[in-house]
């Protein structure tokens, strides 16, 4: 694990680091150093729902004894503060859907002229999911339809249920069923949870945490998985390309624009218009030989994936980003941005502008932005840019640190890599899994937090975890830890993956760490799951799988929304960090065994690195045990199964309803 006394353990964040310190300029960092948190919120035992308190919920036995002015006991207090959070992270999930929503509404409506249904099989793919009829018709109808359906998912208020529930393995869905958490809407789920957690509604911790992961699987299974599907729709669907990561993406004769944020629109538009000659013979006539975009973040997965562009780094690289004193301007919409770079900014020249109706930063300029007008706001963000070149200043740490990485493995292009266009499937990956090659998967994902060495338990596991032949696929921050790290690349199989998982990856020709995409493209995970449960040879449902998430460095509500809605699927999720509810045994316990029990999935938080892999490993060694594979011994492999007789294969179709998913599905 990384030295504990640096900031980040990316070395060129590090470098960066070092040289804000010595020219007094504050970070993130510093400020985690001087802000400890306070304990009592930190292990969810403050109560702030009404003007009665704050109450704080403390003593030696406050589990049993400590009461709020209104009675509250710690579990209802502790489930109250979860539930919370899962609406807050489901909320920005899902608005963040509602725009993708709405921008294809106005695309096939002509209203959204500048935008375009790129991916129209995907269109189709979907329609198909939604029961919309698509043959013979026109494309903008069928768009239409999509929309419009979609749109019911947020605000159903009539009998029925989130429609892509319907994409999970069928033992799966009927657990849910069973105990009660399919999502009706996703505005009626979050609104719900925040009615249950007002002062004097819901008190049964258990009854709360239901609740919660019903809000949770609203947002994996609705907003989260409808966000990437429009996605797909309108700017394509990802297929594996190079890019590179870190701070040395920016150069040094060419306007460096950042997009940091979620929401691709207007990046997406950034990237369209980028090189159009008026931009071109513009930036010439600063001084620029053009006009050069980077990531931040989340978009900066989203623009990776579809378009290459480069990333400069996850949540705790922004301010470092700043600091290179090449940023010229950084174009921000919602979520993750910390309000701390605006009053960096004006120390050096770089012009930060807030782009979303829903969010303003002090300091920053606005410039909204409007689907309806989309390349001339465009092309005005980059004019802005283009304009600062000229105030860039010599001071600045100039750190040109960079690594090549490839991303772009949607779940469709997982399929096909696996047998081409038309055997395309997850046989090949069940077979490896089988036979022990592949010991197991992990989403590794979630954020990367000042609070540790940043990234550092990201790296930590990345290669502890391919070393024991576990396939990685990764999103969010937890991709931009991998990448600036130098980690996306196949030649890291070579390197560093045990020989059962390099074996496979230089079969197929992937790095073994997968780049799946943003946040919302966890949702692509929940979609390979189900296609393996339907390949069959596995679990027959996303439990039971040799699978685990992990977020080691989370930070975000939107983290927890995301954990609750893989544990309510069937997935055992390890979250780094103090427990935020660590103050309630009856939560934790709910959490980890009243959840296995009933959906085979859980939620632990455990600060421990080396805790967190054993976990993973003991996860997946007891699925497999469970499943009756091959143990998994290093560099021993079970025979490969190549051909099945048909009689397996009606074994096998008998348990998995195939139509749910992937490609052709
Ligand atoms: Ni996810 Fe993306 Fe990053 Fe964390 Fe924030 S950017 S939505 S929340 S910090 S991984």
């Amino acid at each position: 694990m990384a030295d504990k006394n640096i900031k980040s353990a990316n070395e060129a964040a590090e470098k960066i680091v070092e040289w804000s310190v010595s020219h007094n300029l504050e970070t993130c960092f510093d400020r985690a150093e001087k802000l400890k948190p306070c304990p009592i919120g930190e292990t969810g035992a403050c109560c702030r729902v009404c003007h009665m308190g704050p109450c704080r919920l403390v003593g030696s036995n406050a589990e049993e004894e400590a009461r709020g002015v209104c009675g509250a006991h710690l579990p209802t207090v502790a489930a109250r503060n979860l539930v919370r959070m899962i609406a807050a992270g489901t909320a920005a999930h899902s608005d963040h859907a509602r725009g993708m929503v709405q921008t294809l509404l106005a695309v096939a409506n002509g209203e959204a002229e500048d935008f375009k249904i790129t991916d129209v099989k995907k269109l189709y793919r979907v329609a198909g999911y939604l029961d919309i009829e698509f043959e013979g018709r026109d494309i903008k109808d069928v768009a239409r339809d999509v929309a419009t359906t979609f749109l019911n998912d947020f605000g159903r208020q009539e009998k029925g249920f989130i429609n892509y529930l319907s994409r999970a393995p069928k033992k799966t869905q009927e657990r849910w069923e069973k105990w009660g958490i399919k999502p009706r809407s996703i505005d009626r789920e979050v609104v719900e949870a925040m009615h249950r957690t007002a002062v004097g509604v819901d008190h049964e911790a258990d009854h709360l945490l239901t609740h919660g992961l019903r809000t949770a699987l609203a947002d994996g299974w609705g907003g989260c998985m409808i966000s990437t599907d429009i996605t797909d729709i309108l700017f394509g669907t990802p297929k594996p390309i190079k890019a590179e990561a870190s701070f040395g993406i920016f150069k040094e004769d060419e306007v460096n624009l950042i997009v940091h944020g979620h929401e691709p629109l207007l990046a997406e538009m950034l990237v369209a218009v980028v090189n159009d000659d008026d931009i071109v013979e513009y930036a010439k006539s600063k001084g620029a030989k053009g006009v050069n975009i980077g990531g931040m973040c989340c978009t900066a997965n989203e623009t990776l994936m579809r378009h290459g562009i480069p990333t400069a780094g996850g949540f705790t690289n922004q301010e470092l980003g700043i600091m290179t004193g090449l940023v010229d301007a950084i174009s921000v919409d919602v979520q993750c941005i910390m309000p701390a770079i605006t009053e960096l900014s004006t120390k050096f020249h770089t012009q930060v502008i807030t782009t979303s109706e829903k969010a303003k930063i002090p300091g920053a300029v606005h410039v909204e932005f409007d689907e309806h007008k989309a390349k001339e706001i465009a092309k005005k963000i980059i004019k802005m840019a283009i304009d600062n070149f000229p105030n860039r200043k010599a001071e600045g740490s100039h750190v040109t640190d960079k690594y090549p990485l490839i991303g772009g493995f949607s779940h469709e292009y997982i399929e096909y890599m696996q047998g081409g266009s038309w055997r395309g499937s997850f046989r090949p990956l069940n077979d490896a899994i089988m036979a022990g090659r592949v010991r197991g998967v992990v989403g590794l994902a979630g954020c990367d937090n000042p609070r540790v060495p940043s990234t550092g338990i990201h790296k930590f596991l990345a290669t502890e975890l391919i070393k024991n032949d576990v396939l990685i696929v990764s999103t969010g921050c937890g991709s931009a830890a991998c990448g600036t790290a130098g980690y996306l690349t196949p030649e890291m199989a070579l390197e560093n993956a045990g020989p059962g998982l390099r074996e496979v990856c230089e079969a197929i020709g992937i790095p073994p760490i997968l780049h799946l995409g943003a946040c919302v493209d966890n949702s692509r995970i929940l979609t390979i799951a189900s296609a393996m449960a339907a390949e069959g040879g596995l679990s027959d449902e996303i439990g039971g799988m040799p699978a685990v998430g992990i977020a080691p460095e989370w930070m975000s509500e939107k983290a927890i929304a995301i954990g609750c809605y893989f544990a309510a699927s069937g997935v055992p999720v390890i979250f780094g960090g103090e427990s935020p509810v660590g103050s309630s045994k009856e939560v934790t316990r709910i959490m980890t065994e009243v959840w296995m029990e009933r959906f085979m999935g859980a939620l632990h938080f455990e600060p421990d690195p080396e805790k967190i892999l054993e976990m993973a490993l003991k996860y997946i060694d007891d699925a497999r045990d469970g499943l009756k594979l091959k143990k998994y011994e290093p560099g021993k492999f079970g025979a490969e199964r190549v051909l099945m007789s048909m009689a397996d294969r009606r074994q096998l179709d008998k348990h998995a309803a195939k139509p749910h998913t992937g490609v052709g599905g």
